[in-house]
């Protein structure tokens, strides 16, 4: 992938590039602006060659086959009690996009999940697409029929009032069902071992009051319950925010909507056992630029990002929007609260961390970009605005994340993507304020997730799962495990794929048991 792009365009791959959204998916994309000579509109299937271009490029750049793979080749000391699936989802074009809309942004394709079924020390990898609507409708057309990333007024006539998801940000496990996400859209339930799509549309029963669902919905590991919110939830360009809690069980037992001071991109959140903690960044829904034909977001520096703060289980009244250091956070490693007083741990930049969304008022600054972890502290009873403290400033990264099973409680371990030549996973004690990373030479890493040792193992007792791209070899693959108790000794074990995997942006563990039939072989 590198080779093929010029100048000025590796500043932006170093920095996010393939190690943010992993094998395959260059993160480029003109957001918006049409490219210079945009490739002539036939029936042919042809990608266009200008790596800027919506899937252009390389063939690695996308990948669109749905693969099978029984027992892959195994090396190392694959632990024989683990036992579960490690999930991947990813934007993988379907299409190249009609000629006028070649500038799209990598964000825009079409999700396409991955699964390595791990047990007894064998590996089974298998992919399939989500068939939601929008890949349904374009399968049978043999064409792209969307427009821009949310942008409704660019697509083909055929398909208004379609639901635009595309399912390819991030998924999780939860009662028995793979739901997989775009934060435009309801979650696409996916059968979590043949990956057959079961509904194109989950809402839960149909409780589900938000037109839309984050990609980052949280476990509280004291109920086990689905904690989600949707932006832009009573409709598009809406200022609306739904928060909802369902039981172990998927159902939504509360609902409450709210409003936000302007529509922005909210991509993650964070539960804490008595709070709901939001925030909305100055990436903002860009109305003037959607009618333009453009991409929805515009990054405007002027406008405050805001951290918005309601209690659990109220009727959203008590919600308060506190605005701090205007930091671009995109991610929670993170978060709890003891009493009033509420702490959040996130990756975020002194700027717009998405350079391929227009910026209104100055170049993206890839210094400025560069994620940190930053910890966000706010009384909810006493506080004007939140204080933010930079930790681990030896760390820079993006994709922050946790043993998942303490989310909502004070936590002692996190991990970050590395970004940079040295990248690599960071491995974060809060306790002792240490950092470590865990690389492999000549290797890319995708993002990782924890696995615990056993579904009972203490916090941080497990280890990091993720896909590695050798550089040496065209990115082929990888799933790289590392025990957490030695990453001095390097991967404990790998599966060495014959071909470079499809993409991902994030990846989620599930053990067997939370995995209706699943058996071990
Ligand atoms: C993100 C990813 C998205 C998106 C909005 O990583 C935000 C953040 C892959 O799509 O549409
Ligand atoms: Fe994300």
């Amino acid at each position: 992938m590198a080779d093929k792009m010029a100048g000025p365009r590796l500043d932006r791959r170093g920095f996010m590039g393939a190690t943010t959204l992993g094998t395959g998916v260059a993160l480029i994309g003109l957001g918006g602006t049409a490219l210079a000579q945009a490739p002539a509109t036939s029936g042919q299937v042809d990608f266009p060659d200008d790596p800027r271009a919506f899937g252009g490029g390389a063939p690695s750049g996308r990948n669109r086959t749905e693969m099978s793979l029984h027992d892959c080749e195994v090396e190392g000391d694959w632990p024989v009690d683990l036992d579960g699936a490690f999930y991947r989802v990813g934007p993988d074009p379907q299409y190249p996009k009609q000629a006028q809309y070649a500038g799209d942004i990598p964000f825009d394709g079409e999700g396409h999940v991955s699964m390595f079924r791990i047990a007894n020390g064998h590996v089974d990898y298998r992919t399939r697409y989500a068939r939601n609507a929008r890949f349904v409708a374009q399968e049978q057309a043999r064409r792209s029929l969307f427009g821009m990333y949310r942008n409704p007024s660019t697509d083909d006539p055929s398909v208004a009032g379609l639901n635009r998801g595309t399912a390819n940000t991030q998924l999780f496990l939860h009662h028995g069902k793979l739901l997989v996400f775009k934060e435009d859209a309801p979650p696409v339930h996916m059968d979590p071992l043949t990956l057959e799509t079961i509904d194109p549309e989950y809402t839960f029963g149909g409780r589900l009051e938000s037109q839309t669902h984050t990609a980052h919905p949280k476990i509280d590991p004291a109920t086990g319950g689905l904690i989600g919110f949707g932006y832009e939830a009573t409709g598009f360009l809406s200022r609306h925010v739904n928060v909802y809690e369902a039981d172990r069980n998927g159902a939504i037992f509360w609902s409450v909507t709210v409003e936000a001071p302007y529509a922005g991109m909210m991509h993650d959140f964070c539960v804490t056992q008595d709070y709901i903690v939001l925030y909305l960044t100055n990436m903002a829904a860009d109305a003037a630029q959607i009618a333009a034909g453009g991409v929805h977001f515009r990054y405007d520096s002027s406008l405050p990002c805001y951290l918005g703060v309601m209690r659990r289980g109220g009727d959203g009244s008590d919600l308060k929007w506190f605005t701090g250091p205007n930091l671009f956070c995109t991610h929670v490693m993170g978060g709890w609260n003891d009493g009033t007083k509420i702490t959040v741990d996130w990756d975020g930049g002194e700027g717009n961390q998405f350079p391929f969304f227009p910026s209104l008022h100055e170049p993206w600054d890839p210094v400025k970009g560069t994620g940190y972890i930053r910890r966000f502290t706010v009384d909810f009873a006493h506080s004007d605005s939140f204080q933010s403290e930079t930790l681990f400033p030896e760390i820079q990264g993006v994709l922050s994340r946790q043993d998942d099973r303490f989310h909502t409680l004070p936590y002692r371990w996190g991990f970050l993507q590395v970004t940079g030549p040295n990248g690599g996973w960071a491995i974060l004690d809060h306790q002792t304020g240490t950092s470590k990373i865990a690389s492999v030479p000549g290797y890319q890493l995708s993002e990782m997730t924890f696995v615990p040792r056993s579904p009972d193992a203490p916090e941080g007792d497990g280890y990091l799962i993720g896909l590695g791209s050798s550089m040496a070899e065209a990115g082929r693959s990888d799933l790289i495990l590392f025990d957490l108790a030695n990453i001095e000794a390097g991967p404990r074990a790998r599966v060495k794929m014959p071909y470079r995997c499809v993409g991902q942006v994030h990846g989620f563990w599930a053990n067997a048991r939370d995995i209706p039939g699943a058996t071990s072989a």
